[in-house]
């Protein structure tokens, strides 16, 4: 089956530049997706959007141009439940790769075995309502009783406001959790940012993503007004923090980010080469490789 991407989807930047900063041996990109191809691997009829395929050799040879290492590959909503566009990317990489899923409440114990095996290592909760139909808490339990017994964790993605309306369920997850994207702060509004932090200081198992300066961004590239933001999370979490390009990066309609440039924001925001191993080496390398 073909399917045409939606109306202005910008397809990923085509020839990004060679970072100045270099990355360290072992770096990870712990957020990043992988399209289709959809006539392999068809989306989702229950999608929000149709993306432009952006399959496993893109994704790669993005890995090897920027001299990452490794992937953690997160399943995007374009494709559901049905991961299997992520598993084959996942047993096309080898050790280099980890993923994490999206799952039904009805997701047999076989079915987990074989992901497992596959690398993955969490689950996505995803609660961005232009993404997904909101459910109730309690569709959220039945997934996290599922996978608490493997050892796996969750990955959330919310907006600000969904913290406010979900803070009992966030605040009360059982297995360490990986928020991503910085929590979606208003950078125009950082005193609201404070709730977020609470979030990370009172819930010790809390993680996070310090991804996705292009969404977040009003002034654009090089994305200063993010700058605080990372810096602070990185500065005060810094056993806690993970770093992702997020490519291809869906849904991003004003510009495409340079991915060159999304890995000379990290000096920026970890400014010393002890954060840089934490943030791109050591964290990852604990929570998905079981390292360190
Ligand atoms: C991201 C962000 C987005 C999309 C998804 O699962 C998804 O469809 O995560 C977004 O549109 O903000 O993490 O890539």
């Amino acid at each position: 089956m073909n399917f045409t991407p939606d109306a202005g989807w910008l397809p990923f930047h085509p020839a990004p530049s060679k970072p100045d900063f270099r990355l360290p041996p072992g770096t990870v990109d712990a957020h990043c997706h992988v399209f289709g191809p959809g006539a392999r691997f068809p989306y989702a009829t229950e999608r929000k959007y149709t993306p432009c395929d952006a399959g496993k050799e893109d994704l790669f040879a993005l890995r090897d141009f920027l001299g990452a290492d490794r992937n953690v590959l997160v399943q995007a909503t374009c494709h559901g439940a049905d991961n299997s566009a992520m598993v084959d990317a996942l047993q096309a990489a080898g050790d280099r790769a980890r993923g994490i899923a999206m799952i039904r409440p009805d997701v047999s114990d076989g079915e987990l075995a074989d992901l497992h095996a596959a690398g993955v290592r969490g689950i996505r909760l995803n609660f961005v309502r232009r993404l997904v139909d909101p459910k109730p808490d309690e569709h959220y339990h039945r997934l996290i009783d599922r996978i608490a017994p493997l050892g796996w964790h969750i990955v959330v993605y919310f907006e600000a406001a969904d913290l406010v309306e979900r803070w009992k369920l966030l605040s009360s997850l059982p297995t360490t959790v990986v928020v991503d994207h910085m929590g979606r702060p208003d950078v125009t509004r950082p005193l609201d940012f404070e709730r977020f932090l609470r979030l990370l200081r009172e819930n010790e198992q809390y993680w996070v993503k310090v991804t996705c300066p292009e969404r977040l961004t009003v002034a654009g590239p090089p994305y200063d007004d993010v700058v605080p933001f990372g810096r602070a999370l990185v500065a005060e979490f810094p056993d806690r923090v993970l770093w992702g390009t997020d490519w291809p990066h869906p849904n991003m309609r004003s510009h495409m980010p340079d991915d060159g440039q999304l890995v000379d924001f990290v000096p920026r925001i970890a400014p010393s080469p002890d954060l840089q191993q934490k943030l791109l080496v050591d964290n990852p390398s604990r929570l998905y490789w079981g390292r360190g």
